[in-house]
């Protein structure tokens, strides 16, 4: 690495209720390399831990958002890689970490997302790209299959006929057509991402943080449960969001007919 340092691969800002996470290798479409995913793993954890962040930003800096994993930094000189371990070290902690995290994760999408970049952005709560991103399941292009949970949501999200061709064919998609396809949840002018996302996340910030911990609870559950068992999970997790500060005060400001004012717990 030149110029690049552990720390500058990814930023991370902390604004008022919420946290930016910033992956920083432009020059690369902010392809993954083993030190950037432990930068993003550090910022990720402060921020998922941080009671003062109710909701986080990822978003790429440059024109993508990320190209997956830095095929530069794969070597057959002593025969193949093994990419099970680097998906279990990297990937697959990093899509459970967002998928877990006890506040909304909104992916900001910058520009291309592609390979694991592509699932990584998926893997968030919400996202928002810009009108000129587009999402490439690069994956079989050089003889992958799709990993980073893209062959777990694609198929949830978009339906598995067309979760299989994008698989097999690796053709982008357009934010416009994601949209359309249910893949993601909006699309914005280039210059009106940012503001987009963060005035989304400030907005989810002053919202009851906790019943947004307890539905992504229920949401990771749901597909494999049966609706007896999901009744359940929800019945618990319903009494736990109604001790909640939050929902007595939603509940008082209702009947007061006031705006409620939510701390988070
Ligand atoms: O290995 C494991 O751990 C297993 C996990 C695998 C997960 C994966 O993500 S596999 C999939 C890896 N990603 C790809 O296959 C995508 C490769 N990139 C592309 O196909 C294209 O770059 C894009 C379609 C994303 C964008 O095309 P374009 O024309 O807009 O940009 P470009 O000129 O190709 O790229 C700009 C620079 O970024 C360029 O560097 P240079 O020549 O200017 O110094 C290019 O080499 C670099 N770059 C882009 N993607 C990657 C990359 N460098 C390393 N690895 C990349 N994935």
């Amino acid at each position: 690495m030149t110029s690049e340092t552990t720390e500058s691969l990814v930023m991370s800002r902390k604004e008022d209720g919420y946290t930016v996470i910033t992956l920083n290798r432009p020059g690369k479409l902010n392809a993954f390399i083993k030190e950037m995913h432990l930068a993003l793993r550090k910022a990720f954890h402060e921020a998922a831990n941080d009671p003062a962040c109710r909701a986080i930003v990822l978003t790429g800096e440059g024109r993508g958002f990320c190209a997956g994993q830095d095929l530069q930094e794969r070597s057959f000189e002593n025969g193949p890689p093994d990419l099970g371990a680097s998906l279990a070290e990297n990937y697959n902690p990093l899509v459970t970490a967002i998928r877990t995290a006890e506040k909304p994760v909104i992916a900001a999408v910058n520009g291309v997302a592609a390979g694991a970049g592509a699932n990584v952005a998926l893997a968030c709560d919400i996202v928002i790209a810009a009108r000129s991103a587009k999402f490439i399941q690069s994956f079989s292009k050089i003889g992958l299959v799709p990993d980073a949970g893209g062959s777990w949501v694609l198929p949830k999200l978009i339906g598995e006929a067309r979760a299989r061709a994008l698989a097999i064919l690796a053709e982008p998609v357009t934010a416009e057509q994601a949209v359309e396809w249910g893949m993601i949840w909006t699309t914005v002018d280039d210059a009106e991402l940012m503001t987009a996302a963060e005035g989304m996340a400030r907005e989810l910030a002053a919202r009851p943080t906790r019943s947004f911990a307890l539905m992504k609870k229920a949401f990771l559950a749901g597909p494999e449960n049966s609706l007896e068992e999901q009744l359940a999970l929800e019945a618990a997790l319903q009494r736990d969001a109604g001790r909640t500060e939050d929902f007595h005060a939603g509940v008082e400001a209702f009947r007061a007919g006031t705006k409620p004012v939510f701390k988070g717990r």
